[in-house]
Order: structure tokens, then C-alpha cells, then sequence
């Protein structure tokens, strides 16, 4: 690929934050304040929007509901639109109300199970007003002991609950299926891998897709495998970027293995499912507990961007020929030239190309925004991950 297809590409890449990536939050241990945090989901907008205009290719936002919960949602979307973004997936929550100890949709009383679901169902209610194509769902549904429920039935509990928000889905709605290997369930895991989730979404139908979090696999899962094996059967729906060194650590995107996520990236390019008009979301979902969140949010774009101009950077022709002559080494190295390209200097001609600042963190330090939200929130209530 040339430089300027390269560049055509990037320009056209779209990377969806998460609202909750604004708000405070932590580990079981202790949440740690941080100034300026946003106090309803209008400032995250405001937040997210700094990050847009800084790096020009996070145009859409990701709500969790309730945490995003207000009375107008129509009218959410208007203001996004009036900060220059787009309200993106909706996200249920069912994992955090005390109706849901022994789970959600697949709880064992059907008075829970029913209040779950009515719940995903008002999401596609939200969804109808914010204009948003996409439900996401993750399920922390589980147990903890054996024999503490029936494996079996609470798989047709989920499959009756899954059926019934299908079937309310609009024409250009979508369900997107998150797994995750353990936690808050520490025996099973009701929807526990991408082959559960992928066999619920082959029963559903087309509008069901797999959601894959980059966190939530057992160590030394090959995750490029799962992306690239999704994508060939066309089940393949959105990530949820982060990093991971143990469990589910939800740290920046990039940080603890970058190589993975060129690998991620590349078998996207291989599939030639970058461009957002192929119905791929890429989504961020991290906790910035510690770190400074809206440079952490940024400097987690560039990572993905780093990632993703690398894998458009892999001689396809060049990997094609020596993958079929069995030449390894060889086709080993045209992905490894790649991945040891610094396209850092690329990425910076192409924001100047932008009229962005070539670094948009420096550019933020710059900015004052965090001076002056600081300042402007020092009184109420933070928003955090609802703990
Ligand atoms: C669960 O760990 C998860 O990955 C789901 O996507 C939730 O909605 C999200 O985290 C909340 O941060
Ligand atoms: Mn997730």
C-alpha cells in the first residue's frame, strides 16, 4: 500500500470512547477522586469532544445505562451533536442492582429474569431515541459453586431473554454479544467465551454479533484467531479495546502488549474491515484509575492509530507469495518489518495534513482544559463507574 492509501485509510478510521472511561474509577480496594471529573453524562460528551478535536477520529460516544441515565435522551443527542460527536453503542447494565446476586436474565426467579430483560428492552427504547445502532450486552450472570444452579437451564433462560430483545430491534439495530472468562462469576460464566456468544448469535439471527473485550480471555489466548475466525463467518461485531496483564486489569489500550494489538489489526486489514462503512465498531473500554483520564483516553487512540497504520503498512503481496511458497521466515518478516516500522512521523504528517496538532497530547497539556475544568467542577457530585 502506498503512503497516501495509508493515509486515506487512517483518515477514515473511527474509534468510539466510552462515556465511563470520564467518570472516576478504581478496584474493590479504593476509587481515587481526580479533579475536574465530569458530573453527568453532558460533561463526558464535553470530555469526549476534546479528544475528537484533538485527534480527529473519535467522532462517536459510548453511553451505560443507568449510569448515563437523563430524561431527555433525544436531547442528548443533540447536544453531543452540538460538541461535535455522535452518542455511539448503548450499554446495559444489569450487573449491578441487589435483584441481580444470583444473576440477571438467567437468575433463577422469574421476577428478576423479567425486570432484566425489561431493562434491555427500555436500552432499545434509548436506542430508538438517540439514534444509535448498537445494544451491547455483557452479562456478569454466573455461580460460583457447583451445583449452585443448572448449567443447562440458565443457557435457555439467556436464549429466551436474547430472543425477546431481538425481536424488539429496529431494521438497523444491532446486538452485540460481550463474553468475558470469569468475574464477577467465579465458577461458571453464563456467557463465558466467544463460542458461547458466537452460537447465541448464530441462533438470533443476523443482528446479532460477537463483541469481543480484549481483557476478557484466559492468559495466552490467541485473540487475533477469534478475530480473524469471526470475521471469515461475517459474526464479528465490535472490540472493546483495553490492555490486560492478569485478569481483567481494563488498563490503555496498547500499554501491556502492542504487538497483539497489531496482530488484532492486522488480520482486520487482511479482512479489509477498517473502514466503518463494514459495520466493525471499534470500541474503547477502560478504567483509568490512577492516570490522568483524557490524555490516557487519548494517548489510547494513538495507540490503536500506531497499531492499525502498521498493519496497513504489511506488504499483503510480499506475505501472500512467501505464506504460499511455506517460505516461514520469510512471511514471518513481512509482518515483523511492518510491526518495527515507527509510523509515529506518518501519523504526524497526517494530523498536520489535518489541521490537527502532530501531538495532541502536548497539545492538550497546552490547552487549559484541564485548568479550567478543574476549576469548574470542583462542586457535586463525580460521576463514577457506579460503585
Ligand atoms: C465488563 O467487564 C465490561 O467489559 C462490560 O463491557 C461492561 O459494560 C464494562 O466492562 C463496564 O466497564
Ligand atoms: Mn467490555
Amino acid at each position: 500500500m502506498t503512503t497516501e492509501a495509508v493515509k486515506n485509510a487512517l483518515r477514515r478510521q473511527e474509534i468510539e470512547l466510552p462515556s465511563w472511561a470520564f467518570g472516576n474509577s478504581g478496584t474493590r480496594f479504593k476509587v481515587f477522586p481526580q479533579p475536574g471529573v465530569p458530573r453527568s453524562p453532558e460533561e463526558k460528551l464535553a470530555d469526549a469532544a476534546v479528544v475528537h478535536k484533538l485527534t480527529g477520529v473519535a467522532p462517536s460516544v459510548a453511553l451505560h445505562i443507568p449510569w448515563d441515565k437523563v430524561d431527555d435522551y433525544a436531547k442528548l443527542a443533540a447536544y453531543a451533536k452540538e460538541q461535535g460527536v455522535r452518542l455511539g453503542a448503548i450499554n446495559s447494565n444489569v450487573f449491578q442492582d441487589n435483584d441481580y446476586m444470583l444473576g440477571s436474565v438467567t437468575n433463577p426467579d422469574p421476577r428478576v429474569r423479567r425486570k432484566a430483560t425489561d431493562h434491555l428492552l427500555e436500552c432499545v427504547d434509548i436506542m430508538d431515541a438517540t439514534g444509535s445502532r448498537d445494544l451491547k450486552l455483557w452479562f456478569s450472570d454466573g455461580t460460583n459453586y457447583p451445583g449452585q444452579d443448572d448449567i443447562r437451564d440458565r443457557q435457555d433462560r439467556l436464549a429466551e431473554a436474547l430472543k425477546e430483545v431481538y425481536d424488539r430491534l429496529g431494521d438497523d439495530q444491532r446486538m452485540l454479544l460481550e463474553y468475558k472468562l470469569f468475574e464477577p462469576a467465579f465458577y461458571t460464566t453464563d456467557v463465558p467465551d466467544w463460542g458461547t456468544s458466537y452460537a447465541h448469535c448464530l441462533e438470533l439471527g443476523p443482528k446479532a454479533t460477537v463483541c469481543i473485550d480484549t481483557g476478557h480471555h484466559a492468559p495466552g489466548t490467541n485473540i487475533e484467531f477469534i478475530v480473524a475466525f469471526l470475521l471469515r463467518v461475517g459474526k464479528l461485531g465490535a472490540f472493546d479495546f483495553n490492555s490486560r496483564f492478569y485478569a481483567d486489569d481494563d488498563l490503555m489500550v496498547g500499554a501491556a502488549d502492542p504487538f497483539q494489538l497489531f496482530r488484532i489489526m492486522n488480520e482486520i486489514i487482511r479482512a479489509d474491515a477498517l473502514d466503518p462503512d463494514r459495520g466493525i465498531a471499534f470500541m474503547l473500554d477502560q478504567c483509568h484509575n490512577i492516570e490522568p483520564k483524557i490524555p490516557a483516553i487519548i494517548r489510547s487512540v494513538m495507540n490503536v492509530q500506531e497499531a492499525t497504520a502498521k498493519a496497513l503498512l504489511v506488504d499483503r503481496d510480499a506475505l501472500r507469495e512467501a505464506q504460499q511458497e511455506g517460505d516461514v521466515l520469510g512471511a514471518n518478516a513481512a509482518l515483523m518489518d511492518a510491526y518495527n516500522t515507527d509510523v509515529r512521523p506518518l501519523l504526524a504528517d497526517l494530523r498536520s495534513e489535518q489541521g490537527l496538532d502532530p501531538n495532541p497530547i502536548a497539545a492538550y497539556q497546552r490547552s487549559g482544559y484541564f485548568e479550567q475544568i478543574a476549576h469548574d467542577r470542583a462542586d457535586g457530585q463525580q460521576a463514577g463507574w457506579g460503585a
